[in-house]
């Protein structure tokens, strides 16, 4: 079962017109400042076609949670959603898994196979995450402290965070924990 908190986090990082609900133009202003961590050229049919694949791939998955149909994911419907997401272990790879390993390429910046803390810390200040947040989660993301994230620990951090109740799980921190100060 995914927490509220982590849920919240979830909701603030995506939201980015901050108006407590996801829509797709979120996701399009979203995947804009992810698509600025690629080195694409804005303009480029490649940056034009990862902006594309981000925001459609990224509604996609979360507008299933849109019980109303109205076009916007709240709170209450990212809840129930992700209880029932969390009954169907096929589906949560599909849902949480599988986008995982996108993300980790995004924020692999130089493509090293390995996220290090100037590489997480560029994507959660893209995303509009307090500087000093973001600088606080990297060492509890990096729980064998070698100074970086390996595909495998970013997943399983990610698996983590949508699945421990555990405040203060080293998962808890991908987002920048979005509730709490530093
Ligand atoms: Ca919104
Ligand atoms: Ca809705
Ligand atoms: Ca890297």
């Amino acid at each position: 079962m995914t927490s509220c908190a982590r849920l919240i986090d979830m909701l603030t990082f995506w939201d980015a017109d901050r108006d407590g609900a996801i829509e797709e133009s979120d996701y399009e202003i979203a995947a804009g400042r992810m698509v600025g961590l690629s080195g694409l050229q804005p303009g480029s049919p490649e940056y034009a076609q990862l902006h594309r694949q981000l925001v459609e791939g990224g509604w996609q998955l979360l507008r299933q949670f849109d019980g109303d149909s109205d076009g916007r994911v709240t709170l209450e419907e990212a809840l129930a959603g992700f209880d029932g997401l969390h009954a169907d272990s096929q589906r949560f790879h599909k849902v949480i898994i599988e986008p995982s390993y996108s993300f980790f390429d995004l924020i692999d910046a130089d493509h090293d196979g390995r996220i290090t803390a100037a590489e997480h810390h560029a994507f959660l200040v893209a995303m509009t995450v307090d500087p000093a947040r973001a600088a606080a989660a990297f060492p509890h993301l990096d729980a064998d402290g070698d100074g970086f994230l390996s595909r495998e620990e970013y997943v399983q951090l990610m698996e983590e965070f949508y699945t421990s109740d555990d405040p203060d799980s080293a998962g808890s921190w991908l987002l920048g924990k979005a509730d709490q100060g530093v």
